[in-house]
């Protein structure tokens, strides 16, 4: 029966089918992946009857993936099958861009497009502004204030939306506060941020389902501690993508843009048209997409070396038989 899993708990699932919503419990064991691990978006294969179980799950058109906060290689999906990313930004403070460039790093990465909601924006003490010094930051991406408060910039935010959205954001960004202003209705519930320094209190720890009024389904994340990136360069490339531009007028075709002569992003620093906090950002995140690339590959040549041993000892086994029948 085709399903897509709407909540995923520890060892079942809540399921929706084509005849309503459904507890299925996981059949097969954990996978040693734990990317391949049921997730929120999953469209699986269900087996009926009366308690039903999850069969297979269908390869994912898209996937949010950070690094896993385990010390491995493998990453952790945070939602598969997603078309739009909502990246939600508080203006109650001044946005971090370079935590921005690395949410949309991460989103353009998934596949989804991303765009981005400046919430809270009646806490906003100017809201344009804000908006303004966010724009160079994420280029090819809507920028639009909102505030779930107000309603204000909801309809035209909805009007971007298609398909799966997810919220993605840190704690008290208001992504559930955003959430229920899409859904129309109090749905997910939303937490007050601490007096002290203003952080949120991950009050969402779910990620769930919502269908939404105007068509697609919505799921709100967790707020993101941390936001390890274990994508390929692609994302990194698209959210710097007036780096990219630039770095076609380098002399050098690989160009590391640190001191080489004829470096064309260097002259744009220089000039003052690329600032300079965004050519480190640049710099730190395409590194860390480096390093977790390096040691998947790490990863995938140790898997492939037991793979290799396994199969010489079953060639072994083998002959050994057919020399015992000769
Ligand atoms: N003034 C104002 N406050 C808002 C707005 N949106 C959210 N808030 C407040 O910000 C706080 C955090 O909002 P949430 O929606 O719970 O934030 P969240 O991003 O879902 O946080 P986590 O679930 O912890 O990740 C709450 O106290 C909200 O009332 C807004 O548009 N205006
Ligand atoms: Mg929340
Ligand atoms: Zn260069």
């Amino acid at each position: 029966m085709p399903a897509r899993l709407v909540r995923v708990d520890r060892g079942s699932c809540e399921a929706v089918t084509g005849d309503g919503r459904v507890r299925a419990e996981f059949g097969a064991e954990p996978a040693a992946d734990p990317s391949a691990a049921p997730c929120s978006g999953d469209w699986a294969a269900l087996l009926p009857g009366p308690r039903p179980t999850v069969q297979a799950l269908l390869p994912r058109r898209t996937a949010i993936v950070r690094a896993s906060a385990a010390r491995d290689s493998h990453g952790q999906v945070l939602a598969a099958n997603v078309d739009t990313i909502v990246v939600a930004v508080s203006l109650a403070t001044w946005p971090d861009l370079g935590r921005l460039e690395r949410l949309l790093a991460l989103a353009w990465d998934s596949g989804a497009t991303p765009v981005v909601a400046l919430t809270q924006a009646d806490r906003a003490t100017d809201a344009a502004e804000a908006q303004e010094a966010v724009r160079p930051a994420a280029p090819g991406v809507e920028v639009l204030i909102t505030s779930a408060h107000t309603g204000e910039g909801v309809p035209e935010l909805a009007a971007l939306l298609t398909g799966t959205v997810a919220l993605i954001g840190v704690s008290g960004a208001g992504k559930s506060s955003l959430g229920n202003a899409l859904l129309g209705a109090e749905l997910l519930a939303t937490g007050e941020v601490r007096a002290g320094d203003g952080k949120g209190r991950h009050t969402t720890v779910t990620r769930e389902l919502f269908p939404l009024p105007g068509g697609g389904v919505l799921i709100d994340t967790p707020g993101l501690r941390s936001v390890g990136l274990h994508g390929t360069a692609e994302g990194v490339d698209r959210v710097f993508a007036d780096i990219e531009e630039l770095a076609a007028g380098c002399r050098f075709a690989d160009c590391g843009h640190v001191a080489e002569p004829g470096c064309a992003v260097l002259a744009a620093v220089e000039s003052g048209e690329l600032p300079l906090r965004r050519l480190l950002s640049h710099r730190k995140l395409s590194r860390e997409n480096e390093w977790a690339a390096s040691r998947t590959d790490a990863r995938l040549r140790a898997e492939r070396a037991g793979r290799l041993r396994e199969i010489t000892r079953n060639q072994r086994a083998m002959y050994r038989v057919r020399g015992r029948k000769r």
